[in-house]
């Protein structure tokens, strides 16, 4: 049931703005940001939940940057994101996994600049066939005193400010952070608000579940495929397993109830499928702030990767703390 406050439910710009008091230096101008983001996942999930009442199923015919078949929701999910942030004013600089390159949306000329890093629909090749999808989002201040879109977007993602998704599931659920605990909201279609449902979650410490794509098992490196065979041996991790196909489904099902999802370097990916900058760094910020660990190239914390690329890609392992303790007994 939502969360109440003296009888009142408490909507996503409710709780930005309490927040919002934890950063006396912020002018409203971060939930101002926010709002747009909230509103573009307001406008995807309309087209999400009528897929095949309207033409959104299927290739829209174009490849992207990654070499994937780009679906009409991709597109919609894209165009959409865009929009909202580019009235906002506040956002200097914008980068989608759809685009090759960066977009400058106004000259930085104040500390209170934005950048917004997002993946419009990930996984939405699950479209077709009524799987969960979702937008994943991330925020960083646009320093002034860098020059470029390039090298601004090129940060570490501890400099996060904030970050989440939104996960078009049975519900619509929107879960973020701004480095003060994560909280979860579920869309109310008949209000058209974001409702609280969950506050300062904390990932369960250790659950028996890993969840990764079995068919690669053979073209895992040795480490990978050696706590594998532990995690299914009943002498061993004795874990059952849970495999979506989308990232954003399989990370909020960790972050519920523990356990730990798994992408690691394969031979048609060798440093990884996922992408660092708007995938494994955003749901490593959430993961972390709810008590997880996300590790990435090399075994180092994802936050920590250096990007050479806005399209970087990185291994990645997340999940709950005590899950990736036993895992990097095998990979470290
Ligand atoms: P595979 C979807 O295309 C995606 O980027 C993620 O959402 C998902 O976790 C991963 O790829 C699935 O990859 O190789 O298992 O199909």
């Amino acid at each position: 049931m939502p969360i109440k406050r003296d009888g009142e439910f408490v909507t996503f710009g409710q709780h930005i703005q309490q927040q919002q008091q934890n950063f006396p230096q912020a002018k409203g101008q971060f939930s101002w940001l926010m709002s747009g983001i909230t509103l573009a996942t307001k406008m995807i999930a309309a087209y999400v939940r009528r897929a095949g009442l309207i033409d959104v199923w299927g290739d829209e015919g174009s490849v992207n940057v990654q070499g994937e078949a780009v679906k009409k929701l991709d597109i919609i999910a894209n165009d959409a994101l865009k929009r909202t942030l580019g009235y906002r004013g506040n956002v200097g600089i914008i980068a989608s996994e759809e685009d090759n390159e960066p977009r400058v949306l106004q000259d930085v000329d104040s500390d209170d600049s934005y950048i917004v890093m997002f993946d419009p629909l990930d996984g939405s090749s699950n479209i077709d066939v009524n799987v969960s999808v979702g937008t994943i989002f991330t925020i960083f201040r646009n320093p002034p005193e860098i020059e470029g879109a390039e090298k601004s977007v090129l940060q570490p993602g501890i400099n996060q400010v904030a970050a989440g998704y939104v996960l078009y599931g049975s519900s619509t659920v929107l879960v973020y952070t701004c480095g003060n605990g994560v909280h979860q909201f579920t869309l109310d279609p008949q209000f058209g608000a974001y409702l609280l449902t969950r506050e300062d979650m904390k990932m369960p410490e250790h659950a028996g579940v890993y969840s990764v794509n079995e068919a690669y098992l053979h073209r895992f490196p040795p480490s990978y495929q050696r706590y594998l065979e532990w995690s299914k041996d009943p002498e061993g991790g004795g874990f059952s397993s849970r495999y979506v196909g989308s990232l954003v489904a399989d990370f909020h099902r960790i972050l519920v109830k523990g356990g730990i999802f798994l992408y690691p370097p394969t031979a048609a990916h060798s440093g990884g499928k996922l992408r660092l900058m708007y995938e494994c760094n955003p749901l490593a910020f959430v993961a972390e702030q709810a008590g997880g660990v996300a590790l990435g190239a090399g075994g180092k914390r994802v936050m920590e990767l250096e990007p050479q690329g806005i399209h970087d890609r990185t291994p990645l392992v997340i999940g709950s703390r005590k899950n990736v303790d036993e895992a990097m007994r095998f990979l470290g």
